[in-house]
């Protein structure tokens, strides 16, 4: 085992690139050629292999850093040091990665030397390297079109690199004669132009132009982009997709992304990116997924099967969320600001909570506890009981509490499944935990067996848990009901999300002295505000109301939970 450094290779004249992704991370086992980031500079993206198998041990960039050729993006542990194929690497503990299969840039002839020619124009792919049978992936222009110099025709993909294929010349597209689904070699004849103005190829009718050479996507071939550079005099490389300009309609997006949404059908263009500068990323394709699959986001495949009667004759379906898309701002036009990833628990809650809001249809009933008596007991408990290091808390008599009213309207310890309710004889209940890394929601099992002492050592255990970052799936899974307690912090009433597939949460807020008519006179009571959000394609408001009236009858006498 040796520690190797793996280098950035010969990226040509791709001086300083920005690092837009990191695809590994400390800890990962990556395979030789194995892409660890992606490079973006304003003319080309590319992801950048690996020279050698092994463990990631330290990257040594960060997302936004700049890399040249020799920049060390990370050291890697590696059983095959002595065996690798970079050539830098032999005596060394540095390697640099691969530019795997040179793809030359059939570098034009001087555009000072190009003939006009008014004849048709043969387009043939080329010098594309090592690249064999590349499927055709986007067509980008249609017969009919007037087309520009270096203007991108399609855009072909192998397992390694996508590229797009520009125009050698100038004119109207008389004949494609490729399709998407084809698979393209050097040489290919793939259009026929007209009324062309030659740039790469000799006068001679009919001519024959193999295009420039192809821009890259986003490819491991880093030799694409080192390559381009010696035909800039006669022809800058055709920016393979301008970050922020999405020309021709292609989606921003790394091949292995592509790859990836292909593996799972999802129509790429009608993916949002969340990556810098709108780039779409694999979470991007999961997300989409999900939101597909929960039902809150229709392919535009399926919202033009959707049956004629979803949409009332009219010509929109009726489903579906046919949304403006998010408003790209570049805010540094109006302040300096700084950019910060989402955490990973955020990232993942986020997407829940997305497509728990959009799917369910929430009502919220707000309500009020009188916990004077109940708070009263639990300090003088907590004093009593002071030496055993356990204090009861009041989420704890609410989790209690929660037990009684699901026990008493079991519609709210369910959850859909199609047109069924599955109807659950078990009670655990999850309970909202704020992080530094966000919210997460650790169940109390069987709470309905436990008692008040042991459910709150129990949270307070699972709280701990959650701060340090330690809850497991098991931990989290299983819930019946939750309880989002923001009464240790303040607030009055809030809207809780409803954690699917439960159809119920109750949101507690601070409690706070206030005056009660107790049918004689005004006395301060200690009052509770609760929220009760529920899903009303399982319960109606009449449950919710009585549900709460219920739960906030054995908050303010707990001797019913006993009844
Ligand atoms: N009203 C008034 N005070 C309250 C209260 C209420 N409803 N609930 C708790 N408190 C007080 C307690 O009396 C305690 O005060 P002292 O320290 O003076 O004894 C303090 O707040 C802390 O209470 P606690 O130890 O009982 O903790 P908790 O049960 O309130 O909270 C936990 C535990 C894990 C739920 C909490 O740390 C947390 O993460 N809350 C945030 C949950 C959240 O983010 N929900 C929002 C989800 S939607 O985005």
């Amino acid at each position: 085992m040796a520690l190797v450094n793996i280098q950035v290779p010969d990226i040509g004249d791709f001086d300083e690139v920005g690092v837009i992704e990191l695809l590994v991370k400390v800890g990962d086992t990556v395979k030789a050629e194995q892409s660890l980031i992606t490079v973006e500079s304003d003319k080309a993206s590319m992801e950048i292999p690996s020279s050698h198998a092994g463990v990631v041990k330290e990257l040594k960039i960060a997302l936004g850093d700049k890399v040249k050729q020799g920049s060390v993006i990370a050291v890697v542990e590696s059983a095959d040091a002595g065996a690798a194929a970079a050539p830098a690497a032999a005596p060394a503990p540095a390697a640099v990665a691969p530019a795997p299969a040179p793809v030359a840039a059939a570098a034009p002839a001087p555009a000072a030397a190009a003939p006009a020619a008014a004849g048709p124009v043969e387009v043939r792919v080329p010098d594309i390297g090592d690249f064999k049978d590349v499927a055709v992936i986007e067509m980008l222009v249609k017969v009919g079109d007037t087309i520009k110099v270096e203007q991108s025709l399609f855009t072909v993909e192998s397992d390694k690199a996508s590229m797009e294929i520009p125009s050698p010349a100038a004119g109207v597209l008389k004949e494609l004669k490729v399709k998407i689904g084809d698979t393209v070699n050097i040489g290919d004849l793939v259009a026929i132009l007209e009324g062309a103005a030659a740039v790469a190829a000799p006068a001679a009718a009919p001519v024959a132009a193999a295009a420039p050479a192809p821009a890259p996507v986003a490819a491991p071939a880093v030799a694409v982009a080192a390559a381009a550079p010696a035909a800039a005099t006669a022809s800058a490389p055709v920016p393979a997709h301008q970050p922020g300009t999405p020309t021709a309609g292609l989606p921003h997006a790394s091949p292995s992304v592509r790859k990836f949404a292909r593996e799972l059908g999802v129509p790429i263009d009608e993916v949002k990116g969340t990556g810098p500068k709108g780039r779409i990323t694999q979470d991007d394709v999961a997300a989409f997924t999900k939101q597909v699959m929960a039902g809150a986001v229709q392919t535009k495949a399926q919202a033009a099967k959707a049956p004629a009667a979803a949409s009332g004759g009219s010509s929109s379906s009726g489903v579906g969320l046919d949304l403006l898309p998010w408003p790209k701002v570049d805010f540094t036009k109006f302040g300096p600001v700084e950019r910060k990833d989402l955490s990973r628990i955020k990232k993942i809650s986020g997407a829940n909570l997305h497509r728990n809001w959009v799917v369910i249809p929430h009502v919220t009933n707000h309500d009020d506890a009188d916990i004077t008596d109940l708070e009263a007991f639990r300090v003088q408990f907590n004093k009593e009981n002071e030496k055993s290091g356990v204090k009861v808390t009041m989420l704890a008599f609410m989790i209690k509490a929660a037990v009684a009213a699901l026990k008493k309207f079991p519609e709210f310890n369910s959850s859909l499944d199609s047109d069924q309710l599955v109807l659950k004889n078990y009670f655990h209940i999850g309970f909202a935990a704020d992080t530094p890394n966000g919210l997460v929601v650790p169940v109390i099992r069987d709470a309905d067996k436990k008692g008040i002492v042991q459910i709150s050592q129990e949270m307070g255990d699972l709280a701990k848990k959650a701060r340090d970052g330690k809850l497991g799936p098991a931990d989290m899974t299983g819930g019946c009901f939750s309880i989002s307690s923001l009464g240790g912090i303040g607030g009055r009433y809030f809207t809780p999300i409803i954690n699917a597939p439960e159809v119920a949460i109750m949101g507690v807020c601070k409690s706070s002295i206030e005056p009660k008519w107790d049918g004689k006179q005004f006395a301060p009571r200690l009052i509770l505000p609760l929220s009760l959000s529920w899903d009303h394609r399982v319960i109606d408001g009449a449950a919710a109301a009585r549900f709460n009236v219920y739960f906030a009858s054995l908050l303010a006498d707990f001797r019913r939970i006993v009844m």
